[in-house]
């Protein structure tokens, strides 16, 4: 059998590192797209440096996107790279288009003039649901953005859908609820926790400062949802799929459990602002509310229904909340560690 090619876009991001291991593990030949930085910024993927090829390209660049497919010649092409943190979408709304909403037209339109063959996988999101119009949502739930990150969102996931239509390219969108992982970028709310917990344990870090506890997210592991993409681009047709766990948790929740793995019992009093979790051993504050991290406009609950992707893909998670907690937290606690060292 030929060896095939994939080209990852994002491939320096939690996401693509995980991807990028998959499909080395399934045989590929794997491109990594990165845009140039003074420094290296390949840390996630540092362990896997010497069996891929990187090239220079960015989504804002139409002709280096033609370049990477013409050196590449990729059997599929994954479209992950975003401005995709949320908050950071309200400060940078045109940048913030540009990237997640422009770029995937200008990697399609690239596909179609270079490689109109390949398999085409975008990175759309539950952000799109943003004030559900339905629970739990599923593939035709309809969407409701409520960030500019999530209209991007939105409009990345049409333009996939319309090229699909318009050139029948083979194109899916994959709508993945929050995943995660040891390598989850710091500022996203688990990572915070977990990192911030393990601080607190070493004694680095007085307490935690967090936004809105009562937000309800369907969290599941980016090791287990990477392995949903590959499936998507290797059926038959394309289609568009839920990938979650079916279950939601608060905010308050993860915090519990993440307090809990390292030692400490929280228990909650007070509320909105006010609100803090306390150690129910020394009363000492552990985490306190600040309004900073609040959003103009909030996802209060997201809950997916991925039985679509479960029928026929096969695609279920390995990993339950607890443990995917558990998996953060122990991380946190050996990376702080040896840091101290
Ligand atoms: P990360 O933020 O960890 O990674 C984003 C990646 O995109 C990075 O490699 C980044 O490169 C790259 N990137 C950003 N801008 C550009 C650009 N202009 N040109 C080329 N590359 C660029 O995100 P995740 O891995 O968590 O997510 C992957 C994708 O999945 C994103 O599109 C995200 O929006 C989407 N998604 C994520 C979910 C999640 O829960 N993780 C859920 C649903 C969707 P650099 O290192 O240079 O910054
Ligand atoms: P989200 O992830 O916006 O769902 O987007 P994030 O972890 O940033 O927020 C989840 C929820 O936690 C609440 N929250 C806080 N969030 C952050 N970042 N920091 C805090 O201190 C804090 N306190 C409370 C938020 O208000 C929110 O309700 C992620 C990204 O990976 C997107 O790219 C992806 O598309 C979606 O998941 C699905």
């Amino acid at each position: 059998m030929t060896m095939k090619t994939a080209l990852i876009t994002g491939i320096t991001g939690q996401d693509g590192s995980y991807l990028a291991e998959c499909l080395l593990g399934e045989g590929y030949r794997v491109y990594g797209i990165v845009r140039r930085t003074s420094t290296p910024n390949t840390g996630r993927i540092s362990h896997i440096l010497d069996q891929i090829s990187l090239i220079n390209a960015d989504l804002l660049d139409q002709s280096s996107l033609i370049k990477a497919l013409e050196l590449a010649h990729p059997d599929e092409i994954y479209n992950l790279g975003a401005q995709s943190f949320v908050p950071a979408s309200w400060d940078e709304p045109t940048l913030t288009g540009e990237f997640t909403a422009m770029g995937v037209t200008r990697i399609l339109e690239a596909m179609r003039q270079v490689c109109p063959g390949a398999h085409f996988y975008q990175a759309s999101s539950s952000e799109m649901f943003g004030k559900v119009m339905e629970v739990p949502q599923t593939e035709t739930t309809p969407l409701y953005p409520r960030s500019p990150y999530g209209v991007a969102k939105v409009y990345g996931h049409w333009i996939t859908i319309n090229y699909r239509e318009s050139y029948d390219l083979f194109a899916c969108s994959g709508i993945l609820f929050n995943h995660e992982s040891p390598r989850r970028g710091f500022e996203f709310v688990t990572r915070k926790i977990t990192s911030n917990v393990a601080k607190i344990k070493s004694g680095c870090l007085d307490h935690l400062e967090i936004g809105n506890l009562s937000s309800k997210r369907d969290w599941g592991y980016a090791g287990d949802y990477v392995k949903a993409m590959h499936l998507m681009l290797n059926q038959e047709k394309p289609d568009d799929y839920v990938i979650a766990t079916g279950e939601t948790h608060e905010v308050r929740e993860f915090c519990d459990i993440a307090f809990d793995i390292a030692g400490y019992k929280l228990s909650w009093e007070g509320d909105g602002l006010n609100e803090k979790g306390i150690d129910r051993r020394t009363g000492k504050v552990l985490v306190s509310v600040n309004k900073q991290w609040y959003r103009p406009a909030e996802v209060d609950l997201l809950i997916g229904n991925s039985q679509k992707a479960r029928t026929a893909l096969g695609w279920k998670p390995s990993v339950d909340f607890h443990q995917l907690v558990e998996m953060m937290v122990e991380n946190d606690l050996r990376e702080e560690a040896h840091i101290a060292l």
